[in-house]
């Protein structure tokens, strides 16, 4: 958990601007601009995820329940996926931030450009996440790598305001939960997830209909995009990938949001213990997720490729044309593997 850092700006307006930050608690350095302040912004990064949607919303109802404005913005459309999350609607797309607030709070970054938002480097910053990829940029800085989503952050956020989890709040961070674990599966859940995920059944979440919406709501051209993917299902060794063009993009209708998830598939098959999923981009770039089982670290190699993320989930953007991007990642996959044992061996 890194700390606060109080000496490089001062909040602008209603007066925040004279408090000292208490670094070795940067929940309680947060709820201080936020009690201070009257209107917030609320981002997250472009081409949002479960957790980006899940746990903007629940900030933004968090900051309404303090008697706050909030204002959620987003530079790429909401994906179908997450538009029946409660107040889903209330998220506004827009490429530049016009208005001065009394803070700016970017969840899930690790700095300005992640958003894809113009204006924010006038704003004074609050920055909350838990990639391993995050880096105190911000003014105030509360970055938990052991957190399972930015939506526990936001959870534990209200729990120190004081606020009353509504169903609403509930059902998006249940969500956040649910989808940055990949449904209870990933290396960052312990026992406490299941604690918090008790949290938020008990005021509201209904798990088995969130669970639907996420998992069992998939638009055909899903599947099209999918069955294309796998007749191009490559193993080498502990290393499986699958890749599709923006020939394929079109051809099959799938919409960027359906190749959420496909790389799993890859990385389900026994013995594979990296996998990654190239797709073309219409720009000839090439969009690169990467996968892993236990203890290999696909985040230290998105990181050198210039991407970032977690241990077992990250992500990057590389040069085309595919044939060259699929070079670049088999290098570093196959020297990380090269020295890795798994430790169940
Ligand atoms: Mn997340």
């Amino acid at each position: 958990m890194s700390g606060v850092d109080a000496a490089s700006n001062a909040p602008m307006g209603n007066g925040a601007g004279t408090s000292n930050f208490d670094d070795t608690d940067p929940i309680a350095a947060i709820l201080q601009v936020l009690q201070k302040g009257e209107r917030f912004l609320v981002c997250s990064h472009t081409r949002f995820d479960g957790d980006a949607v899940g746990s903007a919303l629940a900030l933004g109802m968090l900051l309404r329940q303090m008697g706050k404005r909030a204002d959620l913005v987003s530079a790429t459309r909401i994906p179908d996926l997450y538009r029946r999350l409660p107040g889903a609607d209330s998220i506004r797309t827009a490429l530049r931030v016009h208005d001065r607030y009394d803070a700016a709070i970017l969840l899930e970054c690790d700095g300005l450009v992640r958003t894809g938002l113009h204006g924010l480097d006038r704003q004074f910053l609050i920055n909350i996440d838990h990639h391993i990829s995050g880096r105190p940029f911000a003014q105030v800085n509360w970055i938990d790598h052991q957190a399972v989503s930015t939506g526990e952050m936001i959870s534990r956020l209200a729990r120190a305001a004081g606020a009353v989890l509504t169903p609403e709040m509930a059902t998006c961070l249940y969500t956040t939960v649910l989808t940055d674990t990949g449904g209870f599966c990933y290396g960052t859940v312990q026992e406490s997830t299941f604690a918090l995920a008790g949290d938020l059944v008990r005021p509201g979440a209904d798990p088995v209909a969130i669970a639907q919406q996420m998992y069992f709501s998939v638009p055909a051209s899903k599947l099209l995009l999918l069955g294309t993917a796998l007749q191009r299902l490559t193993r080498e060794g502990r290393l499986a990938w699958l890749l599709v063009t923006q020939q394929d993009m079109v051809r099959t209708g799938a919409a960027e949001e359906d190749c959420e998830g496909i790389v799993n598939i890859a990385l389900s098959i026994a013995g594979i213990e990296a996998a990654f999923f190239l797709r073309e981009l219409p720009d000839g770039h090439v969009r690169v997720s990467l996968r892993s089982k236990g203890e290999l670290s696909v985040a230290a190699i998105a990181a050198r490729l210039g991407g970032g993320g977690h241990e077992n989930a990250a992500g990057c953007t590389l040069e085309g044309p595919l044939r060259r991007a699929i070079h670049q990642i088999l290098g570093e996959l196959r020297s990380a593997l090269a020295g890795f044992t798994p430790v169940s061996a």
